[in-house]
């Protein structure tokens, strides 16, 4: 596997927990096993199942790590913005993201960090060389979303909805002005078209995406025909974009 090309103390690694308690501790130790001097950063929800007295202790034996509480659960978008401005903030070179349930796996951090250099931002396809081992109503949302996007949106990518990547300041600095209005898919579906709309450079690498075997999701189905909504309008300012020169927030 490639090792990062960054000085590891430039890059900044968030996860969204929610009741992860039986996750974040794994998750914690295989990213430290990967990069041992990154910064790392977990945003909690007041995870009802004690994630965050796991949280305490990680911090208690890890001074690269830290972890902000929030009053309630504010959903995982905001939570991604909220590790944005943080890491913008702090003067991170790079931010890297990713589920917390060990779906994304840890060790395959290094090939987005291989791919960001001439890039601005970098998803982990589960298509292609990827894979995804969703099964029933979930491989066919993920299946079905991600060629909708694909259709809808032309970026060259093949993925736009998993949390696995990584940005440059270019990158964040774009998306800390442009503020997606969407939880959920929606929203990292809108972070890929804000992207590509601003003419970043974007790119994309394999990984392997396994469901979690332990916890729940938690993310309501409610979200998925809502991202179809929010597809459907970012396709339309496309097009008016395109067609009529608009100059449109696609709102
Ligand atoms: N802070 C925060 N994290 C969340 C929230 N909803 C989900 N997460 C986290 O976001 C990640 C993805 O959520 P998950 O339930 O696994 O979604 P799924 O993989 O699409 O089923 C996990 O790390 C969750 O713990 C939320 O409202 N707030
Ligand atoms: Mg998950």
């Amino acid at each position: 596997m490639n090792a990062p090309q960054q000085a590891p103390e430039s890059v900044l690694v968030f996860t969204a927990t929610y009741c992860e308690a039986g996750n974040i501790d794994e998750w914690h130790s295989r990213v430290r096993r990967v990069l041992p001097a990154a910064r790392l950063l977990v945003i909690d929800d007041s995870s009802p199942d004690g994630t965050a007295e796991h949280l305490a202790r990680i911090a208690a034996a890890d001074p690269e790590f830290e972890y902000i509480v929030r009053a309630g659960k504010l959903g995982l978008g905001s939570a991604h913005r909220r590790a944005m401005q943080h890491g913008w903030d702090a003067g991170y070179e790079t931010l890297v993201t990713m589920d917390a349930d060990l779906s994304h796996q840890p060790e395959q951090i290094p090939r987005l960090l291989a791919a960001l250099p001439g890039h601005d931002f970098v998803i982990g396809t589960r298509s292609g060389q990827g894979s995804c081992d969703y099964t029933g109503f979930r491989r066919l949302a993920f299946v079905g979303g991600n060629s909708m996007a694909r259709l809808l949106i032309p970026t060259g990518l093949t993925e736009f909805t998993t949390s696995m990547r990584a940005f440059n300041r270019s990158a964040l600095d774009l998306l800390l002005t442009t503020g997606e209005r969407d939880d959920g898919y929606a929203y990292f579906m809108e972070v890929v078209y804000r992207l590509n709309d601003a003419g970043l450079r974007l790119t994309e690498v394999p990984i392997d995406f396994a469901d979690r075997t332990r916890g729940t999701s938690k993310i309501p189905r409610a979200q998925i025909a809502m991202s179809a909504k929010v597809l459907l309008q970012l396709t339309g300012h496309r097009l008016a974009k395109k067609y009529l020169g608009a100059h449109t927030s696609g709102r």
